[in-house]
């Protein structure tokens, strides 16, 4: 493999866990501030980004590329509300979009196609992360600062089933 595509591909790995590692933090604050139902939807999008993680990692055993592991920044745990806490959910999920394109950039530059191809998946399921969380957003101004549609709006999130996204080629 390509020692950049390489390099990107085991940073995306550490984003990805890092991903895992901020809706956790973001869990554990929702949960802290009584929003049981958004709390177990973040919870889910925590174990969605293992996966995430995972299949990267799988990605470069099967084509013989060592798996670099680097230190895990520290995640915030202090949000000013539920609807900054998926403001700053979709600002990182731009980020991590942003991230993807660029090995997906490199990976055409080096003419690594399967690295491509296995990408592709990722590219998509970056366009339903972006929009989850401006639902999450939408759901939040919709309800006007109102306690009874916020608990309606919460309810909703907590319906949230974990179900193990299959990564092409990898699960
Ligand atoms: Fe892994 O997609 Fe969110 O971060």
């Amino acid at each position: 493999m390509n020692a950049n595509v390489a390099r990107l591909m085991n940073k995306q790995i550490n984003m990805e866990y890092f991903s895992a590692f901020l809706y956790l933090a973001m869990a554990e604050w929702l949960l802290q501030n009584d929003y049981v139902g958004a709390s177990h939807w973040m919870f889910v999008q925590y174990r969605e980004e293992l996966n995430h993680a995972e299949g990267i990692v799988q990605y470069l055993r099967r084509v013989g590329e060592p798996v670099e592991l680097e230190v895990l920044e520290k995640p915030k745990k202090d949000f000013d509300s539920i609807l900054s806490v998926f403001q700053e959910a979709l600002a990182h999920e731009e980020l991590i979009t942003a991230s993807i394109n660029e090995i997906v950039t490199a990976a055409m530059e080096a003419k690594d196609y399967s690295s491509v191809k296995f990408l592709d998946w990722y590219v998509m399921e970056q366009v339903e992360e972006e929009e989850n969380q401006k639902d999450n957003i939408l759901g939040v101004e919709c309800a006007h600062g109102h306690a009874a549609a916020l608990m309606h709006f919460d309810a909703k999130l907590g319906t949230r089933v974990f179900t193990p996204e299959p990564i092409p080629f990898i699960n």
